[in-house]
C-alpha cells in the first residue's frame, strides 16, 4: 500500500479583496484573486487505512509533517495560460465528436462539413478551446485505425485553423494523430489514457512542446465499466496522477503544460463519480491546472433518469461543481447554457466571460 498525503482545500469563492495577505487569512487557490481557502481537509494513508480531518490553513502551517508545506505551495501557485488562455476564470471546452458513435451526439457530426458548422456555433456561444476527437471512448466502444481517425479529423482541423482564432485540442490516444494534429495547428492535446495507450505518446508531446490533459482512466473503453474496484478513489486517482506527473516531467514535458482530468465515467461506478466530484480540489496539491468532463454522461442519468439529451440541467450542476473548486477547463457540450451557469456563479455578465 503506498503511503499518501493529499490536502483538499474547501473553496470559497471570495467577492472581497481579503485573499492571501496576512497570517489568518484565506489563501489564494491556484493563483486565482476570486478563490480562496480558510480551511483544508488533509486526506492521508498508510498501510493503517485512510483517514481525514479538517483544519484551518493558519494551523496547516504548524503541522510537523514537512510535505504539507510543499503541498501549500502547490496549492497557492499560480497556473501557466494554456495554449494562450488565462487560467483566471473557468474556461469552457467545447466537444466536436468527429464520429458515427459518440455516447451523445454520436453521428450528428461526423460529416466534416457539419463538425465545421458545429464548431463555429460552439465558438460564437463562447468557446474558449475546442477539443476535436475522431474516436468515441464510450464504455464498449472498439479502437478504430490511425489512418481512420486522422481521415476523420484532420479535415476537421484544417477548416478550424483557417476560420477561428480560437485554439484546438485533439482527443486522441495515438502519438500519431497528436503528431499529424500539431503539424495542421492544433494547441493541445487531450488524452484520455494519459499518454500510457501508445509508447509513442511520451516523447511526442515533448517533442511539440505543447500542452497536454493527462486524464484518468481503469482499463480500456471496451472493459472499463466491468465491476471498477478502488481502494480509496481519490487518493488512488491522486497516485495515479503523481505517477503520471513524474513519468511525464522525466520525458521532457514540464509541469506546467500538464493538466490532469479525473476522467468522470472512465472506469468508475455512481458513487466513484460523485466522490470524485466532491474531492476535486484536493488534485490542485498536484501542482498542475485541472480539468473536468462531466457533461451528458451517464452519471447524471443514473441519478435522474432520461439519456444523454435529457442531461443538461445534471451537466450545468456538475460544472458548477468544478468551477466552485477551481477547475479550469470544463469540457462541454453545451456551451452556451453553461456560459450562463457560470456567470450566474461569478456574478458577472455572460459577454464579461468571452
Ligand atoms: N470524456 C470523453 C472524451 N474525452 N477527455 C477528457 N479530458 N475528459 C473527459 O471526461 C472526456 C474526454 C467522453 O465524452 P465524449 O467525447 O462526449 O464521448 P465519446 O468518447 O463517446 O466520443
Amino acid at each position: 500500500m503506498t503511503s499518501t498525503l493529499a490536502v483538499r482545500p474547501i473553496v470559497e469563492l471570495a467577492r472581497g479583496a481579503t485573499a492571501g495577505e496576512g497570517d489568518g487569512r484565506p489563501l489564494r487557490l491556484a493563483g486565482r484573486s476570486d478563490l480562496t481557502f480558510a480551511a483544508a481537509e488533509i486526506m492521508a494513508r498508510d498501510a493503517t487505512g485512510s483517514r481525514r480531518r479538517v483544519v484551518a490553513t493558519a494551523a496547516l502551517k504548524t503541522e510537523p509533517d514537512p510535505r504539507l508545506a510543499v503541498l501549500l505551495a502547490e496549492l497557492e501557485r499560480p497556473r501557466a495560460a494554456i495554449a494562450g488562455i488565462a487560467l483566471d476564470r473557468p474556461r469552457l471546452m467545447g466537444i466536436i465528436n468527429v464520429t458515427p458513435d459518440s455516447f451523445a451526439d454520436g453521428g450528428r457530426y461526423f460529416d466534416a462539413e457539419a463538425a465545421v458548422a458545429h464548431a463555429l456555433k460552439l465558438v460564437a456561444e463562447g468557446a474558449d478551446i475546442l477539443d476535436i476527437g475522431g474516436e468515441s471512448t464510450r464504455p464498449g466502444a472498439s479502437p478504430i485505425t490511425v489512418e481512420e481517425e486522422c481521415r476523420r479529423v484532420l479535415p476537421v482541423i484544417g477548416r478550424l485553423v483557417a476560420e477561428t482564432q480560437v485554439p484546438l485540442a485533439i482527443d486522441t490516444r495515438n502519438s500519431e494523430v497528436m503528431l499529424r494534429a500539431a503539424d495542421a495547428g492544433v494547441r493541445l492535446i487531450n488524452d484520455v489514457s494519459a499518454l500510457r495507450h501508445d509508447p509513442e505518446s511520451l516523447a511526442t508531446v515533448a517533442g511539440t512542446g505543447l500542452p497536454v490533459v493527462l486524464m484518468h482512466a481503469l482499463g480500456d473503453p471496451r472493459t472499463m465499466q466491468d465491476a471498477p474496484r478502488y481502494n480509496d478513489v481519490v487518493l488512488d486517482i491522486y497516485d495515479f496522477f503523481a505517477e503520471r506527473v513524474a513519468t511525464s516531467v522525466a520525458a521532457g514535458i514540464p509541469k506546467s503544460r500538464l493538466i490532469l482530468d479525473p476522467g468522470i465515467g472512465f472506469g468508475k461506478t455512481l458513487g466513484h463519480n460523485l466522490e470524485l466530484l466532491a474531492s476535486l480540489s484536493a488534485f490542485h496539491g498536484l501542482g498542475c491546472a485541472l480539468m473536468l468532463g462531466a457533461s451528458r454522461k451517464s452519471f447524471i442519468g443514473h441519478l435522474s433518469g432520461g439519456g444523454p439529451s435529457d442531461r443538461l440541467p445534471g451537466s450545468l450542476a456538475a460544472a458548477l461543481i468544478g468551477a466552485a473548486q477551481g477547475v479550469a477547463l470544463l469540457r462541454v457540450h453545451d456551451v452556451a447554457a453553461t456560459r450562463q451557469a457560470l456567470a450566474v456563479w461569478l456574478g458577472r455578465e455572460a459577454r464579461a466571460l468571452s
